[in-house]
């Protein structure tokens, strides 16, 4: 297959895109007075309005057409099947038989070469949380002193920590208000001790969670975690008790001094940042119980059948995907700015950054070559109205190119007087005035002195998503959720990139381990360069 840019589709949306160059939104929205109306979507409760984005009609018809030339329907079909579209670290990519119901099949080859359905064991693994989860929510597990689980600690990093505490923080309003939960994932030592100060070890649980179970930051939060415990309970045994895993590395679990028993397994075909609906969601779970937690799984998976089925014109994630791919490749779009206007969606913009920056922050292609085209943006966010009052100034009038991906929920779950209302007319306000602006004339019509007029003036034009939903609740998060993780999926195959490896930090873990027999030992000879010789001596101990 030729090159992307090389692709026909890709070389008319080129075209198109210097055609289209001085449209403003202005005119494309006066000109059709039903686009507000027509440039939507709607599935699984999510509604897309994709209105406000520097697109017409032309536009998505060759996005399309882009996403046909490069494979994406045998792509998606790949994944469904179980096929290795991990091609470097040759895995499946096989999140969505997390969610699959009972009697659905996934298969995946196993190391003996036969094809085998994992669904059994997904839900084999689920049956294990729920019935681990319901112990300690009724009290039935208990401490090695006798006394019922109040905190829950779960430690872990990246992929094994960014989904847990995203789905804790935005499920909150379900979850036990008894219980705490809290998450280490800095090797800082500041974020353990602040996590535990206040925490009794006698009725603490920590879950350990690595799907390799060999990641330094996370072992050695463990092995604090367990001499916080044993200082107080003085006895070995009392780990079994207080310690549970989620691995994918029995082995390294039991030399932990972790009960297999009381290890929750899952497998080598759910990447990390795609895992938090497997067992790394236990946290989830003990928060929210094993209904909620079925719920959210529910919500992907109705997400995960929308995905597969819908017409690319019609569906929630590829249109998703596409508008990035447009706004990215050919608008110059260089950031995309998460901005959920629902406070328990704080923690979702850093969920995201990994999703999308991890997956798709690669500069070679599926074979090797270096690609000749930008891949994933730059990710970041902040709960509205908080951004607002920040950095949205230069949203409005920087110089920059940036998308923003406007989150907001009909119905509030704190309804205060009528803040919910403010809310959402801030959403609203805030994407209308990134697409519409404001021109000079409409400035000098206040009655603004002329000197003031470029700093009032707002160019508009800028391109934003609006994602609505009826409530935040479990199903809708699953959804939103899966929506994002097949979204990146699709700007992957369009940008010929493997979305589920993450070479790109191996070179700094390497370094790291390397430098850390250096800082303690202030004999060892240096041979970095002299910024990084320099460094170490400032900060070796002795
Ligand atoms: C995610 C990445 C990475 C991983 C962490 C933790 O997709 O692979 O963020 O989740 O490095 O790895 P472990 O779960 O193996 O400790």
């Amino acid at each position: 297959m030729p090159g992307r840019t090389e692709l026909p589709a890709w070389k008319a949306l080129a075209a198109h895109a210097d055609a289209f160059a001085n449209t403003h939104l202005r005119d494309l929205f006066a000109a059709d007075p039903e686009r507000g109306e027509r440039l939507t979507v709607e599935a699984v409760g999510w509604y897309f309005d994709y209105s406000k984005n520097r697109v017409a009609d032309d536009t998505l018809r060759l996005l399309v057409d882009l996403a046909d030339a490069c494979g994406l329907r045998t792509r998606i079909e790949a994944m469904w099947r179980g096929e290795k579209i991990n091609s470097t670290e040759q895995r499946a990519a096989l999140h969505v038989a997390l969610r699959a119901p009972a009697g659905e099949k996934f298969t995946v080859d196993g190391a003996d070469g036969a094809c085998n359905d994992v669904v059994p064991e997904v839900h084999a693994t689920l049956a294990r949380i729920v019935d681990f989860s319901e112990r300690v929510r009724d009290g039935t597990w208990r401490g090695f002193t006798g006394k019922p689980i109040r905190a829950i600690v779960n430690i872990g990093i990246g992929g094994s920590d960014l989904g847990p505490v995203m789905a804790c923080e935005a499920l909150r309003h379900y979850s036990r208000r008894d219980l705490t939960f809290r998450f280490v994932s800095n090797v800082d030592g500041t974020d353990f001790c602040e996590a535990m100060r206040d925490l009794d070890p006698a009725q603490t649980l920590f879950i350990v969670s690595s799907k390799t179970f060999t990641t330094h930051e996370t072992l050695a939060n463990a092995r604090a975690a367990r001499t916080w415990l044993l200082r107080a309970l003085g006895d070995e045994c009392a780990v079994g008790r207080h310690f549970v895993a989620v691995s994918t590395n029995a082995p390294e679990v039991a030399k932990f001094g972790i009960d297999p028993a009381n290890m929750f397994g899952f497998w080598d075909w759910v990447g990390g940042r795609y895992s938090m609906d497997s067992a790394i969601g236990l946290s989830t779970m003990l928060a929210v119980g094993a209904d909620n937690f079925r719920a959210m799984l529910g919500g992907f998976h109705a997400m995960d059948t929308h995905f597969r089925h819908a017409p690319f014109a019609h569906n929630l994630p590829v249109l998703h995907a596409l508008l990035s791919v447009w706004n990215t490749n050919f608008l110059g779009v260089e950031s995309v700015a998460i901005l959920p206007y629902d406070q328990y969606l704080k923690r979702f913009p850093a969920y995201l950054q990994q999703l999308a920056m991890e997956s798709n922050g690669k500069r070679v292609t599926q074979e090797g070559a270096r690609a000749d085209y930008a891949t994933s943006p730059v990710y970041w966010g902040e709960p509205g109205t908080n951004g607002q009052h920040s950095f949205f100034q230069l949203l409005h009038q920087g110089t920059r190119r940036v998308t923003c991906d406007f989150i907001g929920f009909r119905a509030s779950l704190n309804p205060l007087g009528d803040q919910h209302e403010l809310l959402l007319a801030n959403l609203l306000a805030q994407a209308k005035a990134l697409a519409f602006g404001k021109t000079a004339a409409q400035v000098r019509a206040e009655g603004s002195p002329d000197r003031l007029v470029p700093h009032r003036t707002f160019d508009g034009n800028r391109p934003s998503n609006v994602l609505l939903a009826e409530r935040l609740t479990p199903a809708s998060l699953g959804a939103l959720v899966a929506l994002y993780e097949h979204s990146v999926f699709v700007q992957g195959v369009i940008w010929d990139i493997d979305s589920f490896d993450q070479w790109g930090v191996e070179l700094g873990k390497q370094l790291a381990a390397r430098i850390v027999p250096e800082l303690h030992d202030a004999n060892l000879p240096l041979a970095h360069d002299s910024s990084t010789n320099a460094l170490i001596r400032r900060l070796r101990k002795t």
